[in-house]
């Protein structure tokens, strides 16, 4: 048969690019088969390299909260490089983008802009053991904070809270300072802090986490998590890399509540442009240099085009307000009690405003363990179904489903007819 335009480009991509993908999750292993290599977008669709249409449920995983070429930020980007791509110095757009997080999300007094949350969480956490002068951070089991070797972790055979390095060519000297915590198990955070409280400098989470899956926090869970760092001088980062701008204007700290010290940010607040930032209390972000002794640096950091995508993006998303938050929440509630009815006790669902997850399991999903057991082969099949039937849905059960404003009414009734068919004849 004919190779698709895809399955050729894959073959010879992977000559020349590892796996043939720029980030491992596109190349499909959890779910096998040849990715979609894509050509275009517009709103809630996505065209692949054979010219089939989908509607798109993984929106870049996460940055196109608008839909894809939102002619607000395309007209942003476009008068931005005419008027020069990167100057290396400082520009009216970083302040204007930093001053419009700080006032969406007051807890960020202070911001630094860079270029992946990734180099955010890198930042923060170099940040917080140089604010403190203490060497240990506590993670949790199945979160991600990007590829940084301290964080590239998973829980140490032995004493299952010493982290071990979760990629070759990360160093046990590097990962001997990560603890490891089980997520919604405030147990497992006493005992890391009872047993070496005084030397944690911080405590790091996704305040719903969204890569082991969508796992929302308990009820009281980050407030626990704000109590004992706040008892132990030690500080609590949230990294909404995912969560900042998504689940409200505020992110998950206005969401739930809860207040941290510091936040990462990514993915929304460059529209589709390569960014993150970190911040927080000034009194905290006074140690980074220029003006403190810990040291960050980048070329692009805060560069003209992903300023001024993030600022057209934030500035439409606080236009949109309330109203366009609550038709958020809709879609993703609309959607998961659709799967939930066209699959019943086969599927969990998570979901945590317009982010949602289906784990194939009889169980209630609320932790790495439980979401690790739900059944991937299921998984699998789920997901091409939907993509046969024009459905673009996230590759992998430990990923997340994002909706964005521009899925209509219409995209939810297809998608919910595709899923009702799924559920009979898988
Ligand atoms: P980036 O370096 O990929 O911009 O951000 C890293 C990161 C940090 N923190 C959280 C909570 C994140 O979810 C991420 C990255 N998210 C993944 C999706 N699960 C990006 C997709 C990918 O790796 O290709």
């Amino acid at each position: 048969m004919n190779k698709t335009k895809s399955e050729q480009l894959f073959e010879q991509s992977g000559k020349c690019i590892p796996g043939g993908v720029n980030s491992p999750v596109r190349a499909y292993q959890a779910v096998g088969s040849t990715p979609v290599f894509i050509e275009r977008a517009k709103g809630s669709k996505i065209y692949d390299v054979d010219g089939r249409e989908y509607i798109d449920y993984v929106c870049s995983w996460g940055p196109c909260i608008l839909g894809h070429c939102d002619k607000g930020v395309i007209e942003a980007v476009k008068q931005a490089c005419d008027k020069g791509l990167t100057f290396g110095a400082p520009t009216e757009a970083e302040y204007e983008l930093a001053m419009l997080i700080k006032e969406c999300m007051p807890s960020m007094e202070m911001t630094r802009l860079v270029s992946s949350g990734t180099e955010a969480v890198m930042s923060a956490v170099r940040v917080a053991r140089g604010y403190t002068g203490r060497k240990k951070i506590v993670k949790f089991r199945g979160c991600y904070h990007g590829h940084s070797d301290g964080l590239l972790v998973k829980a140490g055979s032995g004493a299952m809270t010493q982290a071990v390095p979760d990629s070759a060519g990360v160093l046990e000297d590097f990962t001997k300072h990560t603890l490891i915590a089980e997520y919604n198990g405030e147990a497992s955070v006493k005992e890391l802090f009872e047993a070496e409280g005084e030397d944690i400098a911080a405590v790091i989470v996704e305040p719903a986490a969204a890569n082991m899956g969508v796992v929302p926090p308990k009820e009281g869970f980050l407030q626990f998590l704000r109590e004992i760092t706040k008892k132990y001088g030690a500080l609590l980062i949230f990294d909404e890399v995912i969560t900042g701008f998504r689940l409200a204007l505020g992110g998950a700290q206005e969401y739930y509540g809860v207040t941290p010290d510091l936040t990462t940010l990514g993915k929304i607040i460059g529209g589709g442009m390569p960014i993150g930032a970190y911040g927080g209390k000034r009194e905290i972000m006074e140690v980074v240099a220029p003006i403190g002794p810990v040291y960050q640096a980048g070329t692009l950091s805060g560069n003209p085009v992903s300023t001024a995508a993030g600022i057209a993006t934030l500035s439409a998303l606080r236009q949109g307000g309330s109203r366009l938050y609550k038709e958020l929440e809709e879609k993703g509630k609309k959607l998961a009690e659709a799967v939930k009815e066209a699959f019943g006790d086969r599927v969990w669902v998570n979901r945590a405003g317009s982010l949602l997850s289906v784990f194939f399991t009889g169980e209630k999903v609320t932790d790495y363990q439980s979401a690790a057991c739900s059944d991937g082969e299921e998984y699998a099949r789920y997901f091409h179904y939907l993509l046969k039937h024009g459905i673009y849905t996230a590759p992998s059960r430990f990923e997340a489903v994002f909706l964005s404003a521009a899925h209509s009414h219409e995209d939810l009734e297809r998608t919910i007819e595709v899923i009702k068919r799924a559920g009979k004849e898988l």
